[in-house]
């Protein structure tokens, strides 16, 4: 069966192994499938619910759309696009905001994490961000959603949205209720410096992350001084059990080999984390030193990123568009 497919990641800053791992491995593969519609947005609405800096934002989006691209998803086959571009997303989501209970929103966790303590002084739109989520996948008749594990929640509030919606205009199967995409394993890279807290763009120290703009020498580095602990490497994955660094730096070499953590086990028990880390390094930059050298590439080419973002915003228009129009005329407007 085609699918029809839509996630956004946002130009927050650099793009990193979480992200890859996470979403874009799988945007890659859904990408080159003939059967699927593919459309992978920079989601610039939703980059600055957060404070941005105006021309850092600017190359951010083009960054982020190289590095689409330098991660193998072919624009002559799935559109790129960015958000802001395309006016719907914003009128979807102001529509949606209407009919979605506040009860639903404070259940969200990622709000409660990037809000922290003081969330007095978190933006109105990192509140409603999911609710811009929703409206960027429902826009689309999106059926499948890849995703990285901690947006799981959005998607179950994007779904619960979409039921809304249909149930309060009587309008049974107007939108799409999608799927999510969510890697089995390793769906949750965690951060170099601390294995319980996920990888983020937004983390101040940079040895927290790989990022896909990295050279093989701070990739080596970042490993060498990726946070352990100091026992061997076990033989069998339930004594990884409250050892949460060992266990994401093996999920990490894992997924990059496309294997189970049984086999990594298998490969590595036993034998201490020096040893396995030159391992890591090693695949690690053979992965991601190519993405990063065509990034660097495409990124001083802002004339052919600029004209990718373009096409891709007038095909996206024409889709959302359309269903704008029905949804406001469903909407009573
Ligand atoms: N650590 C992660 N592990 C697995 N998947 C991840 N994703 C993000 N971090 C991890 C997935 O990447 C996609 C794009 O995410 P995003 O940039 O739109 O937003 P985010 O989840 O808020 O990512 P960051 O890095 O934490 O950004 P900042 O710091 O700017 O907030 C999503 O599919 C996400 O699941």
């Amino acid at each position: 069966m085609s699918k029809k497919i839509f996630s956004g990641v946002q130009p927050t800053g650099n793009l990193h192994l979480g992200n890859y791992l996470g979403a874009i491995k799988n945007f890659v593969e859904l990408n080159n499938d003939d059967e699927n519609e593919c459309i992978f947005c920079v989601v610039d609405l939703h980059a600055i619910t957060v404070k941005q800096d105006k021309e850092q934002l600017k190359n951010n989006i083009r960054e982020t759309t190289a590095t689409f691209i330098a991660s193998g998803i072919d624009p002559n086959k799935s559109i790129i696009f960015n958000q802001s571009k395309v006016h719907a997303h914003a009128e979807g989501s102001w529509i949606l905001s209407c009919m979605s209970p506040m009860g639903w929103l404070n259940r969200m966790t990622q709000f409660k994490e990037k809000a922290g303590k003081d969330k007095e002084k978190a933006s109105v739109g990192l509140y409603i961000y999911p609710i811009l989520m929703a409206s960027d996948i429902l826009l689309y008749d999106t059926t499948h959603v890849p995703v990285g594990e901690d947006q799981k929640q959005h998607l179950e509030l994007t779904r619960n949205i979409a039921q809304k919606f249909n149930k309060d205009f009587n309008s049974e199967d107007f939108f799409k209720v999608p799927e999510p995409l969510i890697k089995k394993n390793f769906s949750r890279i965690m951060s170099l410096k601390d294995g319980l807290k996920k990888m983020s763009k937004s983390d101040f120290s940079d040895l927290s992350r790989i990022n896909l703009t990295d050279t093989k020498d701070e990739i080596i580095n970042k490993i060498k001084k990726a946070k352990t602990d100091s026992f061997p490497i076990p033989n069998e994955e339930s004594e990884l059990k409250d050892r949460p660094e060992a266990t994401n730096l093996l999920g990490i070499y894992s997924s990059i080999l496309n294997q189970k953590l049984e086999k990594t086990l298998v490969e590595f028990g036993g034998k201490n984390f020096s040893e396995f880390k030159i391992q890591l390094s090693e695949i690690l930059s053979n992965k991601i030193a190519p993405i990063s050298d065509e990034i660097k590439r495409l990124i001083k080419d802002r004339e052919y990123l600029d004209r990718i973002l373009l096409e891709g915003a007038n095909k996206a228009d024409e889709i959302a568009n359309k269903k704008i129009k029905e949804i406001k005329k469903i909407v009573g407007f």
